[in-house]
């Protein structure tokens, strides 16, 4: 049965609806950050430059690095925009988009995030990078689909009772990367660790400005959560929900991302940027190695 018109939408050209893209304009192994302004970021490094498109926050540019195809794609902020960046990544690869059936053979994807954080771990400090081994996931948005069987129950577990995790929220998953990408991006530049999702950046990631948030002790008692050794690194907004997603397509992904601000210890990058642009070229030349 073909899926219906209204479930997926293609735009009047044949491109999927909000990313714009045709499958001819992306190569199977995509970057994905999260700030629009950081795709040329990353293909001004390129040797060429084939394709290029914008719509909303979901910028573009498809082309050369010393002869690999690569796409690199801006998300924008947050677990509800990678629902639609990997859905429609997905289609314009696993669903023939002119009779709108999905095909038998499914082509995996390479996802690799270049993103920013903040660290929860005083020794992880600013300027560092973290390699997610797992997204722990805060804010929900995969509970939409099936999981069983993708997640870590054991570390899940240990998780809700170590921070007597509240019935009101989202029960949180742990997703493990792809351990083939570890392998090809990690090295004694990398920190690893969990890497907690949240569907906000201020009470959900247990900021206090003026509102007061449910948990006030949360951070803390992640910060000090160990797994048979494993660490929660870091808090961010996408990466639990890329590793759900392409887990449950069938395709490869890992996140990586410069630390600019360290939640332990209050303090954020002197040069965020210079950091990003490290991050971004240490993570190039490790996909083409
Ligand atoms: C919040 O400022 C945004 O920055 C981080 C968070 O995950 C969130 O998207 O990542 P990016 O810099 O990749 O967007």
């Amino acid at each position: 049965m073909p899926i219906k018109e209204s479930e997926l939408i293609l735009n009047p050209d044949g491109s999927v609806y909000h990313l714009n893209l045709k499958p001819e304009n992306v190569s199977d192994t995509i970057i994905l950050v999260g700030d629009q302004n950081r795709v040329e970021k990353v293909s001004k490094h390129f040797d060429s430059i084939e394709f290029s498109t914008q719509k909303r926050e979901f910028k573009t540019h498809t082309g050369l690095y010393k002869g690999k195809r690569l796409t690199v794609l801006s998300t924008g902020i947050g677990p509800d925009n990678i629902d639609i960046v990997l859905n429609e990544l997905d289609a314009l690869f696993n669903i023939d988009l002119s009779t709108k059936i999905p095909k038998q053979t499914i082509t995996p994807l390479n996802f690799i995030r270049i993103g920013t954080s903040g660290s929860l771990q005083e020794d992880i400090p600013v300027d560092a990078f973290v390699l997610s081994t797992h997204g722990l996931d805060l804010n929900g948005m995969l509970h939409a689909y099936q999981i069983n069987g993708i997640n870590n129950p054991g570390i899940e577990e240990a998780f809700i009772a170590h921070t007597n995790w509240h019935d009101y929220k989202a029960r949180p998953i742990v997703i493990e990367n792809s351990p083939v990408l570890e392998a090809r991006l990690e090295s004694d530049k990398t920190h690893k660790g969990l890497t907690a999702t949240a569907g906000g950046f201020y009470g959900p990631q247990g900021r206090v400005l003026r509102l007061p948030v449910q948990d006030a002790d949360l951070n803390h008692k992640m910060d000090n959560f160990n797994f048979k050794g494993t660490t929660i690194t870091n808090f961010e907004m996408e990466t639990s929900a890329i590793y759900g997603l392409a887990k449950l397509l069938g395709h490869h992904a890992v996140s990586l991302n410069a630390i600019i601000a360290n939640r332990a210890s209050g303090t954020f990058s002197k040069n965020p940027a210079l950091t990003i642009e490290k991050l971004i070229t240490y993570t190039l030349d490790k996909i083409t190695q």
